[in-house]
C-alpha cells in the first residue's frame, strides 16, 4: 500500500496569484514594494513567516497588535479571491491522476502549509478523494521539516518510505526527502533539482509513470 501526498498551492490549484495580489495590496499600503519574483519566496511559506519576510525586505518594525491586524487584513482580502473558486480552477490533469490513484485503492493525502486548505478543497469539490487532510492548523514545524508529511503517513496508516510527494516549493521538496518519502517536483526543473523526478504538470505524467510507483518491484 502506498500513500501519495499532493501539497495544495501551485500542485491541485494556483492560489499563488491570490496570495501575490492581497501580499502586494498589504505590502504597498505599509509602503513597501512587492513583486512576482519577491512572491516566488512565499511558496510554501507560512502566513506569519511570509509578513515576517515582507516586513523585513522592507526594513520595517511594527508592533504586535498591528502584525496580527495585517494578517487578518490580507487573510480576509485572500478569502474574497477563494469565495468564487470553482472546479475550472483545479490545475490540468490533477482530476485524472487523483481518480486514477483512487482507482487503483492508494491512499491519498493532502499536504499543505495553508490553514484554508479545507475551504479550498470543498469550494472546487475534491474533498471525497483525501484519507486525510495535514494542513497549517496541525504543523508546529514548517517545510522543510517533515512534519507535515510524516503526519499525513501517519493518517493513512502508510510507512513513509512507501509514501511518494507532490510538490511545487523547493521547501516541500527538502521536507519530502528528509521524510524519506520518493520527492516529485511539480514545475521547474532548474528550481527543483533536489526531487527525485520533475514534471512541467500533471499533463506531463504518465499513467505508466504512475503504475512504475504504485508497483516499484513490476
Ligand atoms: C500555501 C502557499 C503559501 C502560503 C501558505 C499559507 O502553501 O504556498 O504561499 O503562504 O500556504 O497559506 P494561508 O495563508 O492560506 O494559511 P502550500 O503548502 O499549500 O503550497
Ligand atoms: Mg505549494
Amino acid at each position: 500500500m502506498n500513500g501519495f501526498i499532493f501539497d495544495l498551492d501551485g500542485v491541485i490549484v494556483d492560489t499563488a496569484k491570490y496570495h501575490y495580489q492581497a501580499w502586494k495590496q498589504l505590502a504597498n499600503k505599509i509602503g513597501i514594494e512587492f513583486s512576482l519574483d519577491k512572491n516566488e519566496q512565499l511558496k510554501g511559506v507560512s502566513r506569519v513567516e511570509s509578513l515576517k519576510k515582507i516586513l523585513h525586505w522592507g526594513q520595517k518594525t511594527i508592533s504586535d497588535d498591528e502584525f496580527t491586524a495585517l494578517m487578518t487584513e490580507k487573510n480576509d482580502h485572500y478569502l474574497s479571491f477563494i469565495e468564487t473558486m470553482q472546479e475550472d480552477e483545479i490545475l490540468p490533469d490533477v482530476s485524472k491522476v487523483l481518480n486514477y490513484l483512487s482507482s487503483k485503492n492508494q491512499k491519498i493525502a493532502l499536504g499543505s502549509a495553508s490553514k484554508n486548505a479545507v475551504g479550498i478543497l470543498e469550494k472546487v469539490n475534491l474533498t471525497q478523494f483525501f484519507d486525510a487532510i495535514v494542513d497549517g492548523n496541525q504543523v508546529t514545524h514548517a517545510k522543510p521539516d517533515p512534519e507535515v508529511f510524516l503526519n499525513a503517513a501517519i493518517q493513512m496508516h502508510v510507512q513513509p518510505e512507501d509514501c511518494i510527494v507532490f510538490e511545487d516549493a523547493v521547501a516541500g521538496i527538502q521536507a519530502a526527502n528528509a521524510a524519506n518519502m520518493v520527492s516529485i517536483g511539480i514545475g521547474d526543473v532548474d528550481v527543483l533539482h533536489e526531487a527525485d523526478y520533475v514534471f512541467k504538470d500533471f499533463t506531463e505524467m504518465s499513467l505508466d509513470f504512475l503504475d512504475k510507483l504504485i508497483n516499484p518491484k513490476k
